[in-house]
């Protein structure tokens, strides 16, 4: 007889279960890059952050420390008061610098911080405005479009919405495309998008950045694997499945995907999930752009282009979008 006393399924783990059965039955085979990030994989990703591959966080970095004056003088509309709305804010490390550019230029606003982790939310409504004590902030924790709409109700000021860390580029273009659709029909007339995008570069820097020679991102991608052995109740033989990530210079689509070393089974819960020798599971999109690129997709979605601001090196582009 079985005596584990088996954890009635949260809400968060029946919609992982199924997303993960729904991926893994499919033809090619894929996962939810939106599932690496449970405690585990929030820690690799600090550390892929620091890696000396991952140019992404620094050229984002320099341009919040060195530019936020001007960031400032771009989203603000003479002294009329708005609300500084951040999607999947973290642990602002780069919006802090425009936060503090808006306060040193005594602009009325509140900073509305929007995390799908609640941690976060405890976080920024703690921490920061012991950094920065004239701060109004008011955290909102759960999805973008539900906690926009709850922003909406809160305050009817202009608003300015950030969506930095190239997280766009976790889409496909035409999920871009839709995603900032949907957001453009969540603004009004005189709102402003800060969107961040990882712009096309030399295709073995962008490579490296996503196949570090220490193997992190492997780890960051085989930590979804392990975590559905922790949740899930499955029983995926990490060591089965390798790392493989290739960029397309044509498309800017950086793709990676785990490999199954060995024809194998495994079981997730009640499921069964056979592997051929060699097939792929499709793991995470991290699309880059031209300049061109940006500008049209800011168009076909309704928006207007207004201003870049790029890094010295220009790899990354932070684009202020007029709607
Ligand atoms: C969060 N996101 C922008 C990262 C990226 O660059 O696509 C996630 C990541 N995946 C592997 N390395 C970093």
């Amino acid at each position: 007889m079985n005596t584990l006393i088996q954890e009635k399924p949260t809400a968060v783990n029946t919609q992982f279960f199924n997303d993960v059965i729904v991926g893994l039955t499919a033809e090619p085979k894929s996962l939810s890059s939106k599932y690496f990030y449970d405690e585990r994989g929030d820690a690799i990703f600090q550390q892929i952050m620091e890696m000396e591959e991952y140019y992404l966080t620094n050229a984002e970095m320099e341009i919040f420390v060195s530019q936020s004056a001007a960031i400032c003088e771009a989203i603000a509309k003479g002294d009329e008061a708005f609300d500084l709305i951040e999607l999947g804010a973290g642990d602002a490390t780069k919006s802090i610098h425009l936060l503090k550019a808006l306060i040193n230029r005594d602009l009325d606003f509140s900073y509305l911080p929007i995390d799908i982790s609640a941690h976060v939310i405890e976080d920024l409504e703690a921490n920061l405005p012991l950094q920065l004590p004239k701060l109004k902030i008011k955290g909102f924790n759960g999805d973008y479009f539900e906690m926009l709409s709850q922003a909406n109700k809160y305050s009817n000021r202009r608003k300015v919405v950030l969506f930095m860390g190239a997280n766009i580029g976790n889409m496909s273009v035409e999920d871009a495309q839709l995603f900032c659709e949907k957001l453009r029909k969540n603004l009004s007339k005189d709102d402003l998008l800060l969107v961040g995008f990882d712009l096309k570069k030399n295709p073995s820097q962008i490579l490296a950045a996503y196949n570090d020679k220490n193997g992190i991102t492997k780890s960051f991608n085989l930590n979804l694997l392990a975590r559905m052995n922790r949740e899930l109740q499955a029983d995926f033989e990490v060591d089965n499945f390798d790392h493989y990530a290739c960029y397309d210079p044509q498309s800017g689509a950086c793709k990676s995907y785990l490999i199954s070393l060995a024809a194998q089974t495994v079981t997730i819960n009640d499921k069964v999930i056979h592997f051929q020798e060699n097939e792929y599971i499709f793991m995470e999109i991290s699309q880059k752009y031209a300049l061109a690129e940006v500008e049209k997709l800011a168009k076909f979605s309704g928006f207007n282009m207004t201003q870049n601001f790029l890094d010295d090196q220009n790899y990354f582009v932070d684009t202020i979008w007029k709607v």
